[in-house]
């Protein structure tokens, strides 16, 4: 595909405005015919573009946790660490699967890796896993977007054919920061304002600005839709669709959050040059190893 082919148009220069999705939102059934969802979660996936499994696995939270806190010392000093925008708390940990094999071991768990399967319709690869972390009083917020818009326009995914699986470390509240979402907003684009910078990433990563909706955009598209906030117990798995307008506010409780997150994205949708920078993003962004992932 070349840049004329752009299906998605986001920080090309022009107006911000609303455009239509054109991907499939459940591009099933998986190839090997395995159907873990049933009828009524495809048609809430569909319809909402997230699901949330209560309590999928708790007994995978306490040495989930103690990992976590051996990579926050072993991975100092390293790019994979990133920074809170002001003071310098650990916002996220990139690429845990590589230095982890716990997490790693989740993402490829029966549980988890068959659903993912079932709503891409292939195999798929583990394009960027990461620990998101919201200190008590001090996680700053992640404003609205659709991961979608980064993917394609900084790392050339051309296909809406992705999700993000990730699972509750402790308890996601309505106090501390949690997951907003906008159920039905990945049915919508939102093409943004803007060019990308050079090293885009090295500042959006602690506090985005481009690919960020504005706020006459949003309330559009609030007009007929509600913010619904993603809460649940430590062993949470929540998978949400690539596209989803999703953003979460500061914590400024007493209580930490802490989640594990990663992207799938189907073999069949591999990244080709991106369609809004100069060069694809870092490899612990955006991985190059497109093996296929097996159950562990
Ligand atoms: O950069 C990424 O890949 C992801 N992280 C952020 C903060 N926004 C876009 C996307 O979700
Ligand atoms: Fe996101």
């Amino acid at each position: 595909m070349t840049m004329t082919d752009d299906l998605y148009p986001s920080r090309v220069g022009g107006g911000e405005q609303i455009i239509p999705r054109l991907d499939p939102v459940i591009h099933g059934p998986a190839p090997s015919g395995e159907s873990p969802l049933d009828r009524d979660q495809l048609d809430c996936y569909e319809q909402n573009g997230y699901l949330v499994f209560p309590d999928l696995l708790p007994e995978l939270v306490e040495p989930l946790q103690a990992d976590i806190q051996r990579l926050r010392t072993e991975l100092r000093g390293r790019e994979e660490l990133v920074r809170e925008p002001q003071g310098d708390g650990l916002r996220t940990i990139f690429n845990p699967c590589r230095f982890s094999p716990q997490i790693d071991g989740l993402f490829r768990h029966p549980k988890v890796l068959p659903m993912v399967r079932q709503l891409l319709g292939s195999d798929v690869y583990l394009m960027q896993s990461r620990v998101n972390n919201k200190p008590a009083f001090r996680g700053r917020s992640f404003a609205w977007h659709s991961d979608f818009e980064t993917w394609h326009v900084e790392d050339g995914m051309p296909r809406m054919r992705a999700l993000t699986a990730w699972l509750m470390l402790n308890e996601n509240s309505h106090y501390n920061g949690p997951l907003y979402v906008i159920p039905g907003s990945h049915k919508l684009y939102v093409s943004c304002r803007g060019r990308t910078g050079e090293d885009n990433y090295k500042s959006s990563l602690r506090q985005q600005t481009l690919g960020v909706p504005e706020p006459d955009t949003m309330r559009e598209i609030l007009r007929e839709r509600e913010i619904h906030a993603i809460t649940g117990k430590p062993g949470t798995l929540v998978i949400h669709e690539c596209n989803l307008l999703h953003g979460s506010p500061d914590n400024i409780s007493g209580d930490p959050r802490q989640v594990v997150m990663c992207v799938y994205n189907s073999v069949e949708n591999k990244p080709v040059a991106p369609y809004g920078a100069a060069r694809p993003r870092p490899a612990f962004l955006s991985s190059r190893d497109y093996t296929p992932a097996a159950v562990a």
